[in-house]
């Protein structure tokens, strides 16, 4: 690892000094954390800008992950930050419900105009997992408000990532995300997962086998019967549970079904959202547009947390009767809005211009490719995928102890200087927009180092 080259703006010594084993790590209940393990040899982060974190004793770590998928611009750029210290000494906070700021207005304007023609309309959470269950009851509730109450079944798919709130683990399909936590939402039901490394491995770009899988959406409309089903939700490509890319033709063939049967179609665009594919969202990329879309992360750069989902104008229409002066849509949040998130957003989308990121993905794809898949041939490899920039390793399990060799390869490449991210045995690779070849080239060459020598 390198120092810091910029001591004068080295952590403060306090952070220094509680990494040096002040730190009293007993309270904070750690997410998403194996927290034991953590204790004994806590990872800490102090610093960031742009493509890198230093630790609180100065050492310098390559982010190729853009934080959690969500630092698209890099950290800690001038443009958000100052956005978000000038709205604090502004206004820190405003009532969203009956009141609202002009920030929140003129934010979607811009993301309306961002996103796909037709997502007309914009409502604001705090997180992914919200905006997922806000699109889910969004989607109920138009059915309900159109004369068609009984459409209320929700259809996820097996290994999908939707956030971690009720709606969303039960249309989730990670079970270990599922398994402990006892009666999910009711009638919801999951497509096949498209995975087959048997017919897809080592693909460049989209798997060429498996548009098909798309008809399991059939199966399940004959056991459930359309009338009953409200909506699809699917992750355009699935993330967090290890980057499944769609075979070519299966979004296109999902979006057909959905309309021949009335069924919402709800991309989940927490993490393709905001450049990632090397468009502004997957549904540019796949020019498949569906009926609601979800997004959080990216509207950001991950800096306050913001989600939001965006509808078709028909969809958010149809709420719109009844007497005036009541609520139509019961839902929301104390933070929707936030003034902070706001602002930062507006930074974001202003950075994201400034430097041409939501479509730079598509140029730097070409040597990301290259550079994942020149890891087909290390240890234990047992497939290399991408798309724009997004990458995936995955990796043979240790026999009775999987994720254990990706979770090692974690710890080691964190050592020498490199923050990437597993999930099971796969090891993900979402670097910031701003990545540079030289940057690709040390993330991989660090993951091949590690691989060599690795369990
Ligand atoms: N939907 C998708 C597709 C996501 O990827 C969420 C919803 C939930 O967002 P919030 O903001 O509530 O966390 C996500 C989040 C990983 C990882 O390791 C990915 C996420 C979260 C945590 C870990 O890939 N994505």
């Amino acid at each position: 690892m390198h120092k810091d080259p910029n001591p004068a703006a080295a952590p403060s010594p306090g952070v220094s000094g509680a990494a040096a084993g002040a730190l009293d790590m007993d309270a904070f209940w750690m997410p998403f954390t194996a927290s034991r393990q953590f204790r004994t040899a806590p990872r800490l982060l102090a610093k960031a800008k742009d493509m890198h974190y230093w630790t609180p004793d100065g050492r310098q770590v390559l982010d190729a992950v853009a934080g959690l998928w969500c630092v698209n611009a890099g950290h800690s750029r001038p443009k958000i930050v100052r956005a978000i210290a000038e709205q604090a000494e502004e206004m820190d906070f405003a009532p969203p419900f009956n009141m609202a700021h002009p920030k929140s207005f003129e934010l979607a304007t811009k993301l309306v105009a961002l996103a796909p023609e037709g997502l007309d309309k914009v409502f604001y959470t705090n997180s992914g997992s919200e905006a997922v269950d806000t699109a889910l009851k969004m989607a109920i509730a138009y059915h309900r408000a159109r004369g068609e109450g009984q459409r209320t079944r929700l259809i996820g798919r097996e290994r999908g990532y939707h956030g971690v709130n009720f709606g969303g683990i039960s249309v989730g399909g990670i079970a270990g995300n599922r398994k402990s936590f006892g009666t999910m939402v009711g009638g919801v039901d999951h497509l096949r997962h498209t995975h087959d490394l048997k017919k897809n491995a080592f693909s460049r770009g989209l798997p060429e086998h498996g548009a098909e899988l798309a008809d399991d959406l059939e199966r399940i409309v004959a056991l459930h019967d359309a009338s009953t089903i409200a909506a699809v939700i699917v992750e355009p490509v699935a993330g967090s549970t290890g980057v499944l890319l769609p075979p070519k033709g299966y979004l296109e063939r999902l979006r057909a079904i959905c309309d021949k049967h009335g069924i919402l179609l709800i991309f989940d665009e927490v993490i393709t959202g905001f450049g990632r594919l090397g468009t502004p969202f997957a549904a540019d990329y796949f020019k498949v547009t569906p009926d609601l879309m979800t997004v959080a992360k990216g509207i950001t750069n991950g800096c306050v947390p913001m989600g939001a989902v965006f509808a078709k104008r028909a969809i958010h229409d149809v709420f719109m009767q009844g007497p005036e002066h009541v609520v139509e849509f019961p839902h929301g949040y104390t933070y929707s809005a936030h003034p902070l998130a706001c602002a930062a957003a507006l930074g974001t989308l202003e950075t994201y211009a400034d430097d041409g990121l939501l479509t730079r993905g598509a140029k730097m794809a070409v040597p990301f490719e290259h550079a994942v898949h020149s890891l087909a041939e290390s240890p234990h490899v047992i497939d290399t995928r991408n798309i724009g920039l997004v990458g995936a390793i995955e990796l043979e399990s240790i026999a009775g102890a999987p994720g254990k060799r990706a979770f090692d390869i974690f710890r080691a490449c964190f050592e020498r200087g490199v923050l990437i991210r597993t999930t099971g045995d796969i090891i993900a690779l979402s670097p910031p927009l701003i990545v540079e070849e030289s940057h690709i080239d040390q993330a991989i060459s660090t993951i091949a180092d590690v691989l060599k020598t690795a369990a």
